[in-house]
C-alpha cells in the first residue's frame, strides 16, 4: 500500500498512550499507523503570519501543523466555510452570507495547504482531503504540478443543485472538486446532487461507474457511508467504572430517559425539538412526572452569530417549557451546554429508553449509530431518528420522523416508550447488524482502496 497523507482542517489533538476523543480520528489514525503517514491540518492557532507550524512525531506518523493569521480565519474559517458553505450544504439559505473576499481568502487558505503538503509528499502517496473546508484543494496542488492521486470525502451532505447554486461562486467550486480523482459522498442522495449538478449545470456525462466528466477532468465518485467501531462503544457503555455515572443520573432523572447528544448547531433540529417534545407532553400527559428529556449540546463556533442566536433561543425555550409543566419533584428537560467524555457519555446512551436524533439535515450522525450500539441487546432503548439524517440510509429500524413535523415526533415519542420488548430487540438486532457490516474500518478501507485503485490522472 501506498504512504497515506491525510488532510483535513483541524489534526485532532491525540496524545501517545492516551485514548482518542473519537471514532473518525481513532479510524484514521488506525489507518495511518498501518500504512504510514502524514497527517496534516490548522494547529487551531492564529499566528502573525501563516506558517508552518508544528511538527511531531508518533510513531510512522507525521502530525504537520499550519498556523493561520486572523485575516484567514475570519475569510476562511468563520467567513466562507461556516458562514456560507455549512448552512447551504445543511439546506439552510437563509441562515447563509457570502461575500466574494472570504472565497478568495477561502482559496487563499487551500492554497497554503497545498503548498505545505507540495513540500512533503512524495510522487506515490495517496492524498485524502476531508470535508468542506477544503473543495479547492486538489485544484491547488494541480496548479503546483502535484499528480498524485487525491481523494476527498465529503462529511456533509452535498445539497440539490438548485440549493447549492445560491452560493454564487458554485461553478468555482465544483470545477475544483473536479480536480480530485475521487469523491467520496456519505450517501446515494448526495452523490446523485452532486452528478446532477454536473451534467445539467455544467454540460458534464456520467458512466455507469460513477466517473463523471465534466470542465474538462474525469472524477470517480462513490458513497461511502461512514461507520463506527461497534466493539469499542459497548465496552465503553458497560465498562463497570463508566456505568456509575450513569447510575449517578439515573437516580436523578425520572423513571424513562428521552436522551439527544448534539454539538449546538442550527442543522441539529434542537429547537423544533424542544417542541416537538412540548407538544408530547402536551398531546400524552400520562407521561408528565415519568420522562426527562435531557439534551447534551455543547456550544460549538461560538464566535459566529447564527450560533449566538441559536444558543439565547434555546436557552429561554428550556426556561419556558420547564416553567410551564415543572412540579415540585419534576423537571421535565434537562439542558447541558457541555461536552462529555466518551467514557460519561456512552453508558449514558445506554440508560436512555429513548434516543432522541431530529437533525434538520447532516451528513450522517454518528450519535445515532452510537445510540444504537450502546444499547444492552436483551433491553435495548429506542431509536427516533429524523429521516433527513444520511445514517436513516441504514437505520431503517429506527422510527423515522420528520423533524419539522412536531406531531409526529411527539406520536413517535409515545410509540418509542411504549414500544413492546420483543419489538425493540427486533429492530435493535437489525440494526446492530447493518452498523456491523458497515464498520469504521471498512469505510476506511473501502475509500483508500478506491483511491489507490482510481486510474491516475
Ligand atoms: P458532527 O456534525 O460533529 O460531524 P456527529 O456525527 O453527530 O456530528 O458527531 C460526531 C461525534 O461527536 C460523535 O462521535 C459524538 O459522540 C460526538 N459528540 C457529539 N456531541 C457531543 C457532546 N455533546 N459531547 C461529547 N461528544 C459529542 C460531521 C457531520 C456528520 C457526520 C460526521 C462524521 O456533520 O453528519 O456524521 O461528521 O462523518
Amino acid at each position: 500500500m501506498p504512504r497515506l497523507v491525510v488532510v483535513s482542517n483541524r489534526v485532532a489533538p491525540i496524545r501517545e498512550g492516551e485514548p482518542t476523543s473519537g471514532g473518525l480520528a481513532a479510524g484514521v489514525m488506525d489507518a495511518l499507523r498501518e500504512q504510514g503517514g502524514v497527517w496534516v491540518g490548522w494547529s487551531g492557532e492564529i499566528a502573525a503570519s501563516s506558517q508552518p507550524g508544528e511538527e511531531q512525531a508518533l510513531g510512522p506518523i507525521r502530525l504537520v501543523t499550519i498556523d493561520l493569521t486572523r485575516r484567514d480565519y475570519d475569510e476562511f474559517y468563520r467567513g466562507f466555510a461556516n458562514g456560507t458553505l455549512w448552512p447551504v450544504l445543511h439546506y439552510q439559505m437563509g441562515l447563509a452570507r457570502f461575500e466574494w473576499a472570504e472565497f478568495a481568502g477561502y482559496q487563499r487558505v487551500n492554497a497554503l495547504f497545498a503548498e505545505t503538503l507540495g513540500r512533503l509528499i512524495a510522487p506515490d502517496d495517496l492524498i485524502w482531503a476531508h470535508d468542506y473546508h477544503l473543495l479547492t484543494l486538489a485544484e491547488a496542488l494541480r496548479k503546483q504540478g502535484v499528480a498524485n492521486r487525491m481523494g476527498l470525502f465529503l462529511h456533509t451532505p452535498f445539497p440539490a443543485p438548485a440549493v447549492f447554486m445560491t452560493v454564487p461562486a458554485h461553478e468555482a467550486l465544483v470545477r475544483a472538486m473536479c480536480a480530485f480523482d475521487m469523491l467520496g459522498f456519505q450517501t446515494e442522495t448526495d452523490r446523485r446532487a452532486f452528478a446532477d449538478y454536473a451534467l445539467r449545470c455544467a454540460g458534464g456525462t456520467e458512466q455507469r461507474d460513477g466517473t463523471i466528466s465534466a470542465f474538462g477532468r474525469s472524477v470517480r465518485t462513490g458513497v461511502y457511508p461512514i461507520g463506527i467501531e461497534v466493539d469499542e462503544v459497548r465496552r465503553q457503555a458497560e465498562a463497570p467504572a463508566n456505568r456509575r455515572f450513569a447510575t449517578r443520573l439515573g437516580a436523578s432523572v425520572h423513571e424513562r430517559l428521552i436522551l439527544s447528544v448534539d454539538r449546538l448547531d442550527y442543522s441539529k433540529g434542537l429547537r423544533q425539538r424542544f417542541s416537538a417534545f412540548e407538544r408530547f407532553l402536551d398531546l400524552h400527559a400520562a407521561w408528565r412526572g415519568k420522562v426527562t428529556f435531557m439534551q447534551i449540546a455543547p456550544p460549538s463556533r461560538p464566535d459566529i452569530q447564527t450560533y449566538r442566536e441559536i444558543r439565547r433561543e434555546l436557552e429561554g425555550e428550556a426556561g419556558r417549557i420547564n416553567g410551564r409543566f415543572a412540579e415540585v419533584d419534576w423537571v421535565p428537560l434537562h439542558y447541558l451546554n457541555r461536552g462529555f467524555p466518551r467514557n460519561q457519555l456512552m453508558p449514558l446512551y445506554n440508560a436512555a429508553a429513548v434516543g432522541l436524533v431530529t437533525p434538520l439535515r447532516d451528513g450522517m450522525n454518528l450519535v445515532a449509530k452510537e445510540y444504537v450500539a450502546a444499547q444492552d441487546p436483551d433491553d435495548p432503548g429506542v431509536l427516533v431518528l429524523s429521516q433527513f439524517a444520511g445514517a436513516a440510509m441504514e437505520l431503517d429500524a429506527s422510527l423515522l420522523v420528520n423533524p419539522y413535523d412536531e406531531a409526529g415526533v411527539a406520536a413517535a415519542l409515545n410509540r418509542a416508550l411504549a414500544m413492546r420488548p420483543e419489538e425493540r430487540r427486533e429492530r435493535h438486532a437489525a440494526m446492530i447488524e447493518v452498523l456491523r457490516r458497515n464498520s469504521l474500518d471498512r469505510w476506511r478501507d473501502r475509500f483508500v482502496g478506491d483511491l489507490a485503485g482510481s486510474p491516475r490522472t
